[in-house]
């Protein structure tokens, strides 16, 4: 099994804390993405959505799509485990995975995209073209990531990890949400006491990759 990877990239860095938590090694080769190779063979080939991370399993098979490759590796190697253990819990992790990675992580990541003048004609992940960046992205991710904090902050204050007394895959989706809330300089986290006090938890845990970043 082979990891397609771009470390600083913010999905890629989700399977990375994903990996980290689980103590596994794999097989990773970095695809420089600032240097499009992800538009060159033979990236081009095995992933036509042109994005890290992808997996490579031994007999070819590509699975793209961050949450999908880490269900992939939590059947591979369960322990400890991720993504909940029973229906109960797997279907909480999974609701709390959705809420953030659609209310907060991805409107972030639209806004980080509209809004850096790096993403000019990158505006939509894995794609070159002329679509123009939009302020009216860049603020709608930032009322829509308001609005979860709303919802979010008094559960926190009942729950250490976002589903509960384990760190599961929703918390890493999130740790990665509050990442692009600082590119853009969102300090409203601080009116969050319940969110904040999470936020801190995750960036302190031995497996936060952005650690070794810096
Ligand atoms: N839906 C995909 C999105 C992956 C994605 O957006 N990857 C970005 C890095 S965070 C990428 O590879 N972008 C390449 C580019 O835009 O050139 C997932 O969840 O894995």
């Amino acid at each position: 099994m082979k990891l397609y990877n771009f470390t600083p990239a913010a999905n890629a860095l989700r399977v990375e804390m994903f990996l980290n938590e689980k103590s596994i090694n794999l097989e990773t080769i970095q695809v420089n993405v600032r240097e499009d190779e992800l538009f060159k063979e033979p990236y081009k080939s095995m992933n036509p959505f042109n994005c890290v991370p992808f997996l490579e399993l031994e007999d070819g098979t590509i699975i793209t799509e961050t949450i999908s490759i880490c269900r992939y590796i939590e059947e591979k190697y369960p322990d400890p485990v991720l993504f909940g253990s029973n229906a109960k819990e797997r279907a909480l992790i999974d609701m709390w995975n959705r809420r953030i990675e659609l209310d907060g992580f991805l409107p972030l990541l639209h806004s980080v995209r509209n809004k850096t003048s790096f993403f000019k004609g990158k505006v939509i992940p894995g794609t070159r073209n002329e679509i123009c960046q939009s302020p009216e992205i860049v603020t709608r991710g930032i009322e829509m990531f308001k609005v979860l904090l709303d919802r979010i902050d008094p559960h926190l204050s009942k729950n250490k990890f976002i589903s509960g007394d384990s760190l599961s895959i929703a918390d890493i989706t999130g740790h990665f949400m509050f990442n692009l809330s600082k590119i853009l300089k969102i300090d409203l986290v601080e009116k969050y006491e319940n969110a904040s006090r999470w936020k801190l938890e995750l960036e302190n845990r031995p497996s936060n990759p952005i650690n070794n970043l810096i």
